[in-house]
């Protein structure tokens, strides 16, 4: 496969400012035809070449300006014509086999329904086109088909008109006034049901607001809370970023077989079920922030990425990091703005981190590819999100929303870069980001070292930088660095104020004076930076933090710290047994201060009662033992949990006290409940079984029942078959909780855990056309250490035999799973080799798809 470069960029020759396109639906085949008003396009090099880009379609017939031509040839999968004047129309004809497409790219059957997913390149196997983002075009789209198997005919933009067909058909035309690129093409038909409601924005326009699910499935009911979340973000857009919404309906369908989590579509947002769907029987109270999460964040793209879209996939994190910021800051203000960011910084630590340090490793804006659809990562998304967060910190919200605005107004209409939005930044918000630029240019964490030294009166924090090297980046230059520090007077527990430094050299020095006896450092409050902090701490500063920083989030860090310096010591063999004891007791009092201190809420509390993951401890270490790792880890709970068994036991009454509700002290409540639960579990089994148990009999919700079954599921008592059982036969039927079932058996910390993934792909109800399914069973197993990682190298094996048995079918979704497997360079000698064996066999397959081919040739390079 060719690598695409991202120097390599020219604007596309022609323009395509209209396109009509006619539908004949079918779930085995479907006809298309598509006329494209074409234009040579001045800012381009001229050339009489038009190129229409496909991927497995054949031409039934092409015409030029209406009269049929068989001046065309193919280049590989696309469709070329010589066109000798400046303007002219294009008709293509070609049919689809909706019912065979097992990619879910383009237009595919789902459960009797068809709908569509083009981003990033799947509009060329509907129809021939100029499938690049900075060709923009006005769609009119005319559907036709059977009016009983699809009642529902919805595309983009608004309903112009609809009728009744010869032979029982009937037919729609939508017409979307907003010029797109392909990739926000999207059609759907089927047999649906909606919930409905309105929305006046601020310049008084009503806005249809409509959220179809699948008719009779029940799932209409579920839908309620995704509606409010809509609601919420609209409003919210409008008042945090001055952004009105503008099409005069706003539509969002719900899939069940879907690679993403939700597309952006102009006006016709489609999702996969998990972010639509929730009710307290059937919901977590994850669940229901993820449901809000996901439908703002592709509300939000509405501006950040259809009005002003993206002139090349390599400038996806121009939409996307901005996209992940708002709706992570609109989270926040919906709900606890400290436990938000806290979440938001365990992903990125948990699976960016691993990212950056890893073979897969790039830049925000990546500078190669070769198959797009593996560059829609945490990379792009989440640490996208952080470069612009630490533009926002430098600037202050007011005059980060004044560049905002200017990048809006200026590119409103454009498929923009990155370049653009810095631009903007620079002259809205008044910062330089001449260096700030390396952010996007340079992969890898940053590790900042800090040490700090204090004499006579007289604070010097000593800091320096390192961006570790990356593949094809091997010398990197001093980026600048964001922190928020206090320095903290531990007699009287309070600072004189927080601090914002910015570290941008490879070393500097910072001076405070005044400081008679030694503060303690908080440094990195709020995660202003994502970066990697490196310093030699004293447990008793740590224990100081974990109990007062006044910054929830220096707070949580301070706990995580003292564990995971704890761990990593232990996991090295350097502690003695008086050490090690010595340690347990420094993180049994810091957890006993969160368990009694009245001033936390449970959210807060819960967090702060949260280990450190087992991908975050890895990190730490430049060779991991996940077996010691794991083993480590686990000691260091069992021994919390005995030596603040009580605590947990009373903390669990307490919490089971408090009724059901969404209220956040409710929330909290279920919360710090499971978390009781997973401790006891490694303390004292027996206990925790009996108590699960019971929670789980006397569950009126999914958080408590989920939180139940997923203890239960790591114990060996028989409570743990009879609550599987149970949990089965309650919710058969229900794809998104039966996926629940599969993920927590597979994801389970029971010893015989492979047996049993081994067995659940063999139940009736696994499927591998179905993502979510899949994923259920097979990423919930690869990202459990215990499992993945067992010695034996079978987890890997498993992984490797998923992959080649799916990239066939779904190529994006098998590529995904390559990612753990790379890992092996950071893993130890034993198992590296059985990793690398694994995708070595993966790598040897005959016609390995382009995604999982990148993803296994960058793994073992
Ligand atoms: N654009 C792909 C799905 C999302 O990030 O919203
Ligand atoms: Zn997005």
């Amino acid at each position: 496969p060719v690598e695409v470069r991202r120097e390599d960029y020219r604007p596309f020759p022609w323009a395509v400012p209209q396109v009509a396109l006619d539908f004949t639906l079918g779930l085995e085949e479907t006809q298309v035809t598509a006329r494209l008003d074409v234009r040579r396009n001045p800012a381009a090099e001229a050339s009489p070449v038009l190129r229409l880009n496909g991927d497995g379609i054949t031409p039934l017939w092409v015409k030029v300006d209406s009269a049929e031509t068989t001046g065309w040839v193919m280049d590989g999968p696309d469709l070329l014509l010589t066109l000798p004047g400046e303007a002219h129309s294009v008709e293509v004809a070609t049919a689809i086999a909706p019912a065979a497409n097992t990619q879910l790219m383009g237009l595919y059957a789902s459960n009797g329904m068809l709908c569509t997913q083009c981003e990033a390149e799947g509009f060329r196997r509907i129809t021939f086109f100029p499938d690049r983002p900075d060709v923009l075009s006005t769609y009119t789209v005319r559907m036709s088909g059977d009016a009983g198997a699809f009642p529902v005919l919805l595309s983009n933009g608004n309903l112009v008109s609809s009728g009744k067909g010869e032979g029982g058909t009937h037919w729609a035309e939508w017409h979307d006034p907003w010029p797109k690129p392909s990739y926000l093409f999207a059609l759907v038909a089927g047999d649906l049901e909606a919930r409905r409601d309105t929305f006046t924005t601020c310049s008084g326009r009503k806005v249809e607001l409509a959220i179809f699910v699948r008719r009779g499935t029940g799932d209409l009911e579920r839908t309620g809370h995704a509606m409010e979340s809509l609601i919420r973000a609209m409003k919210w857009d409008e008042e945090v970023f001055g952004r009105e919404y503008d099409l005069d309906v706003f539509n969002i369908v719900a899939v069940s077989d879907f690679n993403m989590g939700a597309m952006e579509n102009k006006g016709l947002n489609i999702f996969n079920t998990r972010y639509v769907l929730a009710d307290p029987e059937t919901a977590t109270d994850g669940d229901y922030d993820a449901v809000e999460g996901v439908i703002a964040h592709e509300y939000f793209h509405n501006w950040s990425g259809n009005r002003v879209t993206c002139r090349d996939w390599f400038q996806l994190s121009l939409k996307e990091g901005f996209t992940v910021l708002r709706d992570q800051l609109f989270s926040a203000d919906m709900g606890s703005e400290a436990v938000k960011r806290i979440e938001d910084v365990r992903v990125l630590r948990g699976v960016q981190f691993p990212e950056d340090s890893g073979p897969l490793a790039h830049p925000i804006r990546p500078d190669a590819y070769r198959e797009i659809s593996n560059f829609y990562t945490a990379t792009v998304y989440n640490k996208g999100a952080e470069v612009i967060r630490m533009m926002r910190v430098l600037a202050g919200p007011e005059r980060f929303r004044k560049g905002c605005d200017l990048y809006f107004a200026r590119h409103d209409g454009e498929a923009a870069t990155c370049e653009d939005f810095i631009r903007a930044m620079e002259e809205g918000a008044g910062l330089d980001l001449t260096q700030f630029r390396l952010w996007y240019s340079q992969a890898g964490t940053p590790r900042v070292t800090i040490r700090m030294a204090h004499d006579g009166d007289k604070v010097a924090l000593h800091l320096s930088q390192n961006v570790p090297a990356t593949p094809g980046q091997p010398d990197k230059q001093p980026m600048p660095i964001p922190l928020k520090v206090a320095l903290f007077d531990p007699q009287t527990g309070a600072h004189r104020g927080e601090q914002l430094l910015v570290l941008d050299k490879a070393e500097d020095s910072f001076i405070y004076q005044g400081y008679a006896s030694r503060p303690v450092l908080s440094v990195n409050r709020g995660f202003t930076a994502p970066v990697a902090i490196a310093q030699d701490v004293p447990t008793s500063d740590l224990v100081f933090l974990a109990a007062h920083d006044d910054d929830p989030f220096a707070r949580y860090e301070a706990m995580q710290e003292l564990v995971v310096t704890h761990l990593k010591e232990a996991v090295s063999g350097s502690l003695s047994d008086e050490q090690r004891d010595e340690g347990r007791a420094a993180i049994a009092g810091a957890l006993r201060a969160v368990l009694a201190d009245e001033r936390l809420d449970d959210l807060m509390r819960g967090e702060l009662l949260i280990l450190p993951s087992h991908a975050y401890l890895s990190e730490q270490m430049l060779v991991a033992d996940p077996g010691a790792i794991h083993g480590e880890r686990q000691a260091l709970r069992a021994d919390l949990a005995r030596a603040l068994e009580g605590e947990f036991v009373a903390l669990h009454e307490r919490a089971s006290a408090v009724p059901y509700s969404l209220s956040p002290q409710a929330r909290g409540a279920r919360k710090v409940k499971t978390q009781a639960l997973i401790y006891l579990a490694e303390g004292n089994p027996a206990l925790a079984e009996k108590m699960a148990a019971a929670q789980y009999r006397a569950a009126d919700n999914m958080t408590d029942r989920q939180g139940a079954l997923m203890v239960l599921a790591g114990l060996q008592g028989p409570e743990r078959t009879h609550a599987l059982i149970d949990f089965y036969n309650r919710y058969r039927g229900n794809a998104l909780v039966v996926d629940k079932w599969f993920s927590l058996q597979a994801g389970s910390l029971h010893p015989q855990v492979l047996d049993h993934v081994k067995a659940l792909a063999e139940h009736p109800d696994f499927t591998l056309t179905n993502p979510n399914r899949v994923r259920a069973l097979y990423m919930a197993m690869a990202v459990n250490p215990a499992a993945f990682h067992d010695a034996s190298g079978e987890g890997y094996r498993m992984v490797a035999d998923l992959i080649l048995q799916l990239d066939p079918l779904n190529p994006q979704t098998a590529a995904r799973f390559v990612a753990p497997l790379g890992r092996w360079r950071r893993i130890e000698p034993q198992r590296a080799n059985l990793m690398r064996a694994a995708l070595e066999r993966i790598a040897a397959a005959p016609s390995l798809s382009r995604d999982t081919h990148e993803q296994v040739i960058r793994s073992l390079g």
